[in-house]
């Protein structure tokens, strides 16, 4: 059956004004999910409207109360985590395990979060005079825009809605076009959990309906995770309206490998880092950098475990790699193992789709002798193909994974302490995992990247509130007359120098 999701807009569900919808297709069977509203600039700014009607009698609520509201949504997606799953799963690809787990981080972000309710943090410090007292508080904003990819469709919303939200400011989320239904499921937990209407508006479309909430005067914040060419112009454009801005872009992932990693341990970190979620995470490995000595037997062993991946339809227990999101997913992956060949790296498995009638599949991929200038190994290609680079000390892996214009996520296999230490220090990603895969950040560290990844923010953990409140510093005079900081410099030397 087909759903029909709808804008969730001042506490009703609702269609486009214009009654245009478009379609969302299950990737494996490329059959259709759910049809969903269009939205264009009338839309938003009737989400922008409602979320206006909202602010001031959410920002007044105190915050304990806000945290609350949390941990009721965070009890109902523990209760609808299968579902959600499921339906996940068929409407973006990825294996059942993933989409709980996807699931999974929006839970633990709504008890980390709802926790801010009794926190929020500021501090006070000394002031200068007497019968004086100063203190930093964080405030709301007002209306935060969000614009959020498919590939973690409830988790990467999570990250920003409910910091948001914990804070006092009211929310217009724009989820991608690939992910209506999941997104609307998710927006249905906030409803059911008792957030007052309009505080969490919905409006699903394309880029016109992003357009129009970056455009939007009174949307003061827009915090986008999605491609770098889009993020770029939503940038640029926030910018232009002096709006802030969160980013989280591209990645180029590596992992490490020097002659004394434990190899079994690597290559399983490797195998999910790699082709888990088809390649398709902002952390996924797609460089592995190779000290010479341990390159033969890695490379062996990841071939053979790489044949033993079952690719198919991520509602079945038995897949291990799902399909790619979607047609032009599938071709940006055969288009680059097309340059991968041209440009002279050595195709040892994959590099095909598999026989399947239907379904945007593609078989695990590995290429070795990529040398560091290749495309391969500098551009993202968001699925499930992997450049081995060759190197010969730690100081040239280490360079190599600098190198590129990505900074999300690094990894080193070894069992040397010093060489980990050195890599901690050295590595100049937002996110360095010893013996570890590239993937698998959890809410409470900050998460984000150096570089051409984003634009320094970071989201989650103790610092995810600073892309949705202002600092207020409040300064009470209590001594009942004007004091002046006289600072008379020369008594001050006097007494320093006797
Ligand atoms: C993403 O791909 O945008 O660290 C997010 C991880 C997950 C989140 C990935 N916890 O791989």
């Amino acid at each position: 059956m087909v759903e029909q999701v709808r804008n969730f807009i001042g506490g009703t569900w609702r269609d486009a004004l214009s009654g245009e919808t478009f379609v969302s297709y299950n990737p494996a069977t490329e059959s259709e999910l759910a049809h969903a509203p269009r939205s264009s600039v009338s839309d938003v700014e009737q989400a922008v409207e409602a979320a206006r009607a909202a602010y001031p009698g959410w920002r007044l609520t105190p915050a304990p109360r806000r945290g609350e509201i949390l941990y009721r949504v965070a009890h109902i997606l523990t209760e609808r985590k299968d579902q959600l799953a499921r339906l996940m799963t068929q409407e973006m690809g990825k294996i059942l395990a993933e989409t709980r787990g996807d699931v999974q981080e929006a839970i633990d972000m709504a008890y980390y979060m709802g926790g801010e309710g009794r926190r929020l943090l500021g501090y006070t410090a000394p002031v200068e005079m007497p019968n004086k007292f100063g203190m930093a508080l964080r405030d709301s904003v007002g209306i935060v825009g969000l614009i959020t990819p498919w590939n973690f469709p409830v988790a990467v919303p999570s990250w920003k809605m409910l910091p948001a939200l914990v804070a006092g400011n009211a929310v217009i989320f724009k989820p991608s076009e690939d992910t209506p239904a999941t997104s609307a499921a998710f927006v249905k937990v906030f409803e059911d959990a008792g957030l007052p209407p309009g505080v969490l508006n919905l409006v699903t479309g394309a880029g016109e309906a992003g357009a129009a909430l970056v455009n939007h005067p009174d949307v003061r914040i827009i915090s986008f995770t999605g491609s770098t060419d889009t993020g770029i112009k939503v940038y640029t454009q926030a910018a232009s309206l002096g709006k802030k801005v969160t980013l989280e872009m591209g990645g180029k992932n590596a992992i490490i490998v020097l002659d004394d990693a434990n190899l079994d341990l690597a290559v399983e970190a490797i195998t999910w880092s790699a082709y888990g979620t088809t390649g398709q995470r902002c952390t996924a490995t797609s460089r592995l950098i190779v000290q010479s000595g341990i390159k033969p037997r890695l490379v062996e062993a990841l071939v053979a475990k790489a044949r033993t991946l079952s690719v198919g339809d991520g509602l079945l227990e038995a897949t291990h790699v799902g399909p790619l999101v979607n047609a032009k997913a599938l071709e940006k992956v055969e288009r680059y193992v097309e340059i991968g060949r041209q440009e002279g790296a050595k195709l040892m498995i994959g590099g095909q789709r598999p026989s399947s009638e239907r379904g945007y599949f593609y078989t695990p991929t590995l290429f070795t002798e990529v040398r560091r200038d290749m495309r391969i190994a500098r551009e993202e290609i968001f699925g499930p193909v992997l450049s081995l680079i060759e190197v010969a000390s730690l100081d040239e892996a280490i360079a190599v994974n600098n190198e590129v214009r990505y900074g999300l996520s690094s990894s080193i296999f070894t069992e040397n302490i010093n060489a980990a230490f050195r890599a901690i220090r050295d590595l100049t990603t937002g996110i360095v995992y010893i013996n570890h895969g590239t993937t698998g950040a959890e809410i409470q560290f900050p998460f984000g990247g150096t570089r051409g990844t984003g634009n320094g923010m970071r989201e989650a953990g103790l610092v995810g509130l600073d892309s949705f409140t202002e600092w207020k510093s409040v300064y009470v005079d209590y001594s009942g007359r004007l004091q002046r900081a006289q600072i008379d410099t020369e008594a001050v030397l006097r007494q320093t120098n006797s």
